[in-house]
């Protein structure tokens, strides 16, 4: 019985130093030296090459090296007998909400405008609104997104969610589904997406979305880049509908030199930063569902390969 970990050779080096000790005695095998495919059991992966899980006979479980599944999906060959668990870990909930506090903040308070007034001298205070006149919608009300509303409320904004399902007696106003839609995007002056992506999710941020935002809205996107349209922000920006996004994923990552994202002086490119996977603590939840799962227990976050969340 094998485990093998799929990642890129740097990640590799860093993640040995702590599978080995939470999974002692066990025979951990690194992508590319996979040995007899027939002896793996579990795959811990990043974005497998097109394959790879479908060469895996005996394979059980797949175990996902962040909260989204869609590196995994994306796979047309990726074998459906077997389950997959994602990462849910407070350390990145945790650096998820940090991130979507620090970028709402940033363009609550118009620091965008603030910089380009200093790069050129310019002493003006700009009027201010107070975060509790401040509307701000989630797209995505999941581990990261109900974790980032709180982290939102507690500093005052006045804040809505949208998800599938309706959901209830989550302290934030709720909407769902697509009748819900419309009308989060009517009250989101910020608007941030936390969704995964999935073929319901691909392209939702688009012309038709901004058009429906209060106009001046601003965006943060760390769900997936290929939840942007990307020609339809770049339009948005230049028509006024959209005065700013903060981006931290990518339709191609990383995003190339001669992408105009980089020096668009409404929008602020984050390196897919928000919230990295902690390998540390990470590491511990991966053999927690390795063992539940060994033990015929329940495993925690098991996707529903249906949806594709
Ligand atoms: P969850 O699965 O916990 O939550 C997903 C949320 O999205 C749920 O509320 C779900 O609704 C909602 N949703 C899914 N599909 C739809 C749809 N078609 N319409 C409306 N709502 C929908 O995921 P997480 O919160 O853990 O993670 C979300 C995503 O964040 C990940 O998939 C990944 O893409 C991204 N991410 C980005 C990182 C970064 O560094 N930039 C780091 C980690 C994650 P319902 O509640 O009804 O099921
Ligand atoms: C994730 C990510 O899905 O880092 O965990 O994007």
């Amino acid at each position: 019985m094998a485990i093998l970990f799929c990642s890129d050779p740097a990640a590799a080096s860093r993640w040995r130093g702590e599978l080995i000790p939470v999974l002692p005695g066990r025979d951990i095998r690194f992508w590319p030296e996979i040995g007899d495919p027939s002896e793996v059991e579990y795959a811990i992966v990043w974005h497998p090459e097109r394959g790879l899980l479908a060469s895996l006979p005996n394979l059980k479980l797949i175990l996902s090296l962040g909260a989204g599944v869609d590196h995994i999906l994306a796979d047309p060959d990726w074998p459906r007998r077997v389950p997959i668990v994602r990462l849910v870990d407070p350390h990145m909930t945790d650096a998820m909400s940090e991130y979507v506090a620090l970028q709402v903040l940033r363009l609550h308070r118009q620091d965008l405008d603030y910089q380009a007034q200093q790069r050129q001298r310019v002493w003006h205070e700009r009027a201010q609104k107070n975060a509790a006149e401040r509307r701000v919608g989630i797209l995505g009300f999941g581990a990261l997104g109900r974790a980032a509303a709180a982290t939102l409320k507690a500093l005052g904004f006045d804040v809505a969610a949208w998800s599938r399902r309706e959901q209830a007696g989550s302290g934030v106003a709720t909407y769902a589904g697509s009748g819900g839609f419309a009308a989060i995007l009517g009250r989101s002056e910020i608007l941030v997406c936390l969704l995964p992506l999935t073929p319901e999710t691909e392209g939702i941020l688009n012309a038709t979305a901004f058009a429906q935002l209060p106009s001046g809205a601003a965006l943060v996107n760390a769900g997936r880049g290929g939840h942007l349209v990307e020609a339809d922000l770049l339009a948005a920006l230049d028509s006024g509908q959209l005065s700013a996004a903060v981006l931290d994923v990518f339709r191609e990552e990383p995003l190339p030199p001669s992408h105009p994202f980089w020096h668009h002086p409404r929008i602020i490119v984050t390196p897919h930063a928000a919230a990295a996977t902690h390998a540390p603590t990470a590491a511990a939840i991966l053999c927690d569902s390795i063992r539940r799962f060994e033990q015929g227990l329940p495993v925690p976050n098991l996707i529903d390969p249906v949806s594709g969340y």
